[in-house]
Order: C-alpha cells, then structure tokens, then sequence
C-alpha cells in the first residue's frame, strides 16, 4: 500500500503502471495427486511456463490433494486462494451447474476454440469462478464404470458404485447406489467393501494401485474427460501482454498433447488386460442403448438445474 501511495504521489496514475516489469509468480494447485494421468500434463505445462517465461512468469507448483482437498480447488481459485488450478468441472458444479455439461463435449479443442464452445465456457468461468479457461485437456479419454461384481444385464439395482457428478445420473438412471467420493478414498472404499465399483476414466487406475482391488471394465466407454487450466480472473487480468502471452501459447500447447491420448488409451487397455481386469460386454444393442440413456440423463440433469446456458451447451455440443 505505501509503494502504492508513493507512485500515485509521484505523480504516476495506476492505469499507466507497467502491469509488471519484473516476474511475477503464480501459485498453483492441482485437484489429481502429483505425478498422476491427471496431473502430468499439467507439470508439463508449469515446466513450459517456466521455461519460456524466464523473467517474465514463472508457476509455484504447491502441488495436489495433500495440498488441498480436490472439491474445494475451484472455490480457490475463484477467492484466489490459489491463481491458476488444474481441475475438473466435476469438482466445481457447486458453483457451476453447467460445468455437468463439459463431459458431454467431445470436439477437438481447435474445433471448440473456433464455433463459440470455447468462448462461452470462458463466459461462464469468468461469470460464476471469477477465472480465466485457459485450457481444456483430455477430450479424447473416455470414463468407464469398473465393477467388482459382475450383473447379469445393466440393470445396477443392489450395485454401490463410486461417483462423482461425472457419472451420478447414469448411475442412479441404471438403479445403482452412488456414493460420492474424492480420488484419494476410492481404493479404501473398494477394500474395505463400501462400494461394489466406480466410475474413472479409461486411463489412470493404476497410479494409485486400484488394479489391485478391480475386477471388471464396464464396456462402452462413455462421455469425455475434462481437466481444465483455471486462472484467478483478478490475476489474469493484472498480468501484461508478455505474460499473458506465454500462458496462452502454453495453453495451446498443451492441448496439442492429446494427441498422445489415443496411444495412452490403447496401451491402458492392454495393461489392464494383463492385469487380469476383465472387460464386461453385453454386446453392440445394449451399447447403444448404455450411451444414450447416459447422454440423455446427464443432459436433462444439466438443463434442469441451468435451462438457458444448459441448453446453449447442448447446441454447441451438437449431442
Ligand atoms: O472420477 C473422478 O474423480 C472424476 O470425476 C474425474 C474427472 C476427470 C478426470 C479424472 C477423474
């Protein structure tokens, strides 16, 4: 405040400050534990940053879950608790209703930057999480229901299954049990016997040893992982062009690396072949009906708590 009083006394308005002739340091979170599918990219992009940005921008990684639980992440980067976060929108419908929709939009990020989609869930970020989207990763991942019971259709009555709002509504749609829970108690869960399956992504379920404790892959996969780059709006906005610049250009970049995904996806499934995870099939007819009701009931789910932006979700995602 007194370096603030002495330029303004020094004759020098505010508006005319450079916004940062010096570097300036970001601190970051991420809602996956470190190190993990999830995360990794993520650690890619901060090295970027801080490659390219040498004396311009340079990310402080405080790090994941043992930093901060992943359900309060959003909220700390709309408070600034944090200024740049790695996370889903699944763990920020709290504040976001329509964030239950970025899973059912499965464009490309070039194709979503260009046709509004990316445009609009910037509004809606800048609007209800005070951030700036700078970045959604993974739209090539699908989720999978893993099981260690085997139903005889897709009929989930008896079933207790582990969700988030990713996977909720088809959950409870198929007349399972859901039961919500952070990544970091899903192998507990299954241990001990307090959920009969959960819902994950294809990839990603033996960074924390979850092989060891499942049995079955639901097939088909389903919907569309979302991991966004959030920055605190306040921050965003302070920042010069420069440094505005070498975000950005990391933001792209980082998109660009689900072009790995598809290799990523592959190798998964053969690993979890071998791992004695058990795919559960009930053939090409019951697929489709799966991915309707699934498509269906998440959209219905999102219109009903967000009408207007829900239904512009929609159109974008052209499902
Ligand atoms: O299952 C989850 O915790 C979840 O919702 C999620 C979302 C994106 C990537 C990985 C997991």
């Amino acid at each position: 405040m007194r370096k603030l009083l002495r330029l303004v006394a020094l004759g020098v308005g505010l508006a005319v400050v450079p916004a940062s002739a010096q570097e300036v340091v970001l601190r970051a979170v991420t809602s996956f534990a470190e190190g993990t599918q999830f995360s990794k990219n993520f650690e890619r992009f901060i090295e970027k940053v801080n490659a390219d940005g040498k004396g311009v921008v340079r990310i402080n990684y405080i790090g994941g879950p043992r930093a901060m639980p992943p359900f309060e992440v959003g909220n700390a980067v709309r408070t600034k608790v944090v200024d740049i976060a790695n996370v889903t929108g699944a763990f920020y419908t709290n504040l976001m209703p329509e964030a239950d929709a970025f899973k059912l939009i499965a464009k490309p990020m070039s194709e979503q930057r260009q046709n509004g989609t990316w445009d609009f869930i910037n509004q809606l970020h800048n609007q209800k999480l005070n951030s700036q989207y700078l970045a959604r990763q993974f739209h090539n991942v699908p989720f999978h229901i893993y099981l260690n019971k085997k139903p005889d259709n897709l009929d989930f009555t008896g079933l207790k299954i582990r969700v988030t709002p990713v996977y909720k509504d088809i959950v409870e749609a198929l007349g399972g049990t859901a039961i919500t829970t952070a990544p970091g108690e899903v192998y507990t869960a299954l241990e001990r016997g307090v959920v009969d399956g959960y819902g994950w992504p294809v990839s990603g379920i033996f960074d924390l040893g979850w092989d060891k404790v499942t049995k079955f892959r639901l097939e088909p996969a389903f919907y569309s992982v979302e991991v966004n780059v959030l920055v605190n709006l306040d921050t965003w906005k302070a920042l010069s062009d420069a440094q505005r610049k070498v975000l950005g250009d990391a933001a792209l970049w980082l998109e660009g690396l689900d072009a790995e995904n598809t290799a990523v996806v592959a190798a998964e499934r053969e690993r979890q072949a071998k791992a004695g995870i058990q795919p559960i099939d009930f053939g090409p007819e019951e697929a489709r009906k799966f991915l309707d009701k699934a498509n269906e009931v998440a959209w219905q789910s999102v219109l009903k708590r967000a009408p207007e932006s829900g239904a512009k979700l929609r159109q974008l995602a052209g499902n």
